[in-house]
């Protein structure tokens, strides 16, 4: 859609061709429509669209096949990393991700993601992290910060009770068969500007069949937390950040095909 504007102001953002024109059921200021918009550019500018088959995963992006213009798989909670390895191998020249919550890709989904890194399945793991179980109504999740409110953990998480955050992206750029393993944000636009970058690294390592590729995003959940959306970013940047470090954990490919 082309917008006719009438006075001097400048368009500086157009919707990716690889987004369907389509209104969001996102909550406001929830950060899965930036991640969307990120991994949509990159289709765009790697030429992708046509040949990628995403795996959907559930949680709030369970309706992800709603806005990409790629084929689109649904899986059970979980389970996309299981589904994506069927597609993948049967599909070997196709562009293949999933799109996973922490609730779905570092709790019920634990066995799949590790397993199929460990295979080293030229699959890309988008795992937005907010911390918690926001479809169902903002339960702690295993990534939930110590000492979070989370509404399974009023007074605040405790690793008594519940253990430690789990840095699952760390776990898995131990495993051989991970190619790349990073992590970004979305709290900032400088932020924006490098997560979209971690991604495309991953994408171009998948198309050279490295093996397996993950990029964490660090997002936020205004509604989930209880927070307004400047806020809840704020938050990320401030807090989250610290206990879950941006950038990238583990890049093989650069370091050589001996170290896989
Ligand atoms: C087998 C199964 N168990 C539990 C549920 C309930 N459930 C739906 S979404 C969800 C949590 C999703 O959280 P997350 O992956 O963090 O995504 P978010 O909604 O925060 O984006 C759960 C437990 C389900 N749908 N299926």
């Amino acid at each position: 859609m082309t917008v006719q504007l009438t006075d001097n102001r400048r368009v500086i953002y157009r919707r990716p061709d690889a987004l369907q024109d389509k209104s969001t059921h996102y909550c406001p200021g929830c950060g899965h429509g930036i991640v969307h918009r990120l991994v949509a550019e990159l289709f765009d500018e790697m030429k992708l669209t046509g040949r990628t088959i995403g795996v959907g995963s559930v949680g709030c992006s369970v309706f992800a096949y709603e806005y990409f213009k790629t084929d689109f798989v649904e899986s059970p909670h979980g389970r996309a990393p299981a589904v994506a390895t069927g597609v993948r191998r049967v599909q070997p020249d196709k562009f293949v991700f999933t799109y996973q919550g922490d609730g779905d890709l570092a709790a019920i989904g634990t066995a799949e993601i590790v397993h199929a890194a460990a295979r080293g399945e030229n699959i890309t793991a988008i795992f937005v992290n907010n911390g918690i179980y926001g479809m169902t109504g903002g339960q702690m999740a295993p990534t939930t910060l110590l000492g979070q409110k989370t509404t399974s953990s009023p007074l605040g998480r405790d690793p008594v009770l519940a253990g430690y955050p789990v840095p699952i992206t760390e776990m898995l750029a131990l495993v051989p068969g991970t190619a790349y393993a990073a992590r970004g944000s979305v709290a900032t636009p400088q932020l924006v500007g490098r997560a979209k970058s971690l991604l495309k690294r991953a994408f171009e390592l998948q198309e050279a069949k490295a093996g397996f590729t993950i990029v964490e995003i660090l997002s936020n959940c205004p509604v989930g937390w209880g927070m307004t959306a400047p806020a809840s970013m704020e938050h990320v940047e401030k807090d989250v950040i610290g206990t879950y470090p941006l950038g990238v954990l583990v890049d093989r490919a650069k370091a050589g095909p001996e170290s896989k």
